[in-house]
Parts: C-alpha cells; structure tokens; sequence
C-alpha cells in the first residue's frame, strides 16, 4: 500500500516494501572524541544531535519491517584500498595511524564499527566502503535491487560529504531519496544547510527533504 511522506520541496509517495533506510557512517570515527573527524580538525560534538532522533528512525523503520542497511567509511589494514590522494590529503596523514579508538578508519577497528546507540541488528546488512559515496567500489546497488528497492531513506553523518554523495549516487541511479535533517550532521553548520538545500532545490533535482518526525509518521 502506498503511503506519503511530508516533506520538502513536496510530499512523496512511497510503498514500504520497496523502501530501505541507509544510515550512513555512524562510527565512532566521526561522531565521537579521538577519531577522524577529531583528528581533521572538527568538533564532534556538533553532529552528535543527529543521533536521537537517527535512532527514533531507526526504531520506526525496523518497526514498519523495513529493509534497514548501514555503511561504514574505511580501509583494509594494508590499506591497499586507500589511494594515495586519500591517504594524504592536506599533506598529512591521519588514515592507519593509531589513534585512542585504534587505528583511523580502518576496518576491524572500535574507532571505525557503528556506534552503540545505532548499531545494527542481525538481518541488517553493513556496506564496507572505501569512498564517500556508498555505492562506489560495493556492492550496495546490488543489494539494492535484488529487493526490488526504489525509496531510500537516507541518515547519518555528514551531510556535505557522505550523505550528500551517496544521495547523488542514488539519484542517478534511479532511486528516490529522502533525507530527515535532523539525522544528519556536518561540523560545518552552513555547510549542512546548504548541502541540503542542493538537494531539494529545482523541484528535487536531487531527492527530498524532511525530518524525523515527518519519517515516523509516514511509516504509521
Ligand atoms: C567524511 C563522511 N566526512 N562519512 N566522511 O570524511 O562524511
């Protein structure tokens, strides 16, 4: 049955059984002290606010049976999956170096897994990615489309980069996406209202905006 979500730039449509939501990389590495989003440079406490109201949606979606996926930005211990231009951009290093949670953004690290608050329950499935965006180099699309998914609800942190590329990936590939602002966070707070607004602007061009509350309730 086809149900409705409120949202910006206009309300949209969409059928619970071909919807999935994507928390995008709430890891310890960017949302709490001593990880990489810290070791950038950025204050993590600004983008701890979305993690309430991401786990109000996260409750909701399981609730409603929907299919519920989660990403994880990293690497390889070898880093062998790291280019170069990654590895040192602003010509330092912070990726593989041992921090208090581990080692950055490596995979099998505490600093890179999910944090408690949002982590994820069996039959969800985690998208290890080594880019920003979630649907190069794995195998999130396949996933995907083998349920015959077409909405995405998409969380997590942070707006400009992670979700906003991920978002842009999926638009393009012909799934429609809807972001509640309140579950998502940047540490640049202009930066979070505008990468939204990108989003919206021009009749969707890229997908939909809303907020949790407007999530849970269309989900009822
Ligand atoms: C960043 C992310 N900001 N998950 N990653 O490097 O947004």
């Amino acid at each position: 049955m086809m149900k409705t979500f409120q949202a910006d730039p206009f309300a949209l449509d969409f059928d619970p059984r071909t919807t999935a939501l994507v928390v995008i990389d709430m890891q310890r590495d960017f949302v709490e002290p001593g990880g990489f989003g810290e070791a950038l440079g950025n204050d993590v406490s600004l983008v701890r606010g979305a993690i309430e109201p991401c786990g109000r949606v996260l409750q909701a979606a399981r609730d409603a049976g929907l299919m519920v996926i989660h990403t994880r930005e990293g690497h390889r211990p070898d880093l062998t999956d790291c280019p170069p231009a990654k590895l040192t951009r602003g010509g330092k290093t912070f990726i593989g170096e041992q921090g208090p949670k581990g080692r950055i953004l490596v995979r099998g690290e505490n600093g890179h897994d999910i944090i408690p608050e949002l982590y994820p329950v069996a039959g969800e499935p985690i998208i290890d990615k080594p880019g920003k965006g979630a649907f190069y180099q794995t195998d999130l699309h396949l996933i995907l489309q083998s349920r015959g998914i077409k909405t995405l609800i998409v969380c997590g942190v942070t707006t400009e980069v992670c979700v906003n590329t991920t978002v842009r990936e999926a638009n393009d590939r012909g799934y429609e996406c809807i972001i509640p602002e309140d579950c998502t966070g940047s540490y640049f707070p202009e930066f979070h209202k505008y990468a939204l607004e990108m989003i919206k602007a021009q009749g969707a061009i890229c997908g939909w905006v809303t907020n949790a509350d407007n999530i849970i309730a269309g989900l009822k």
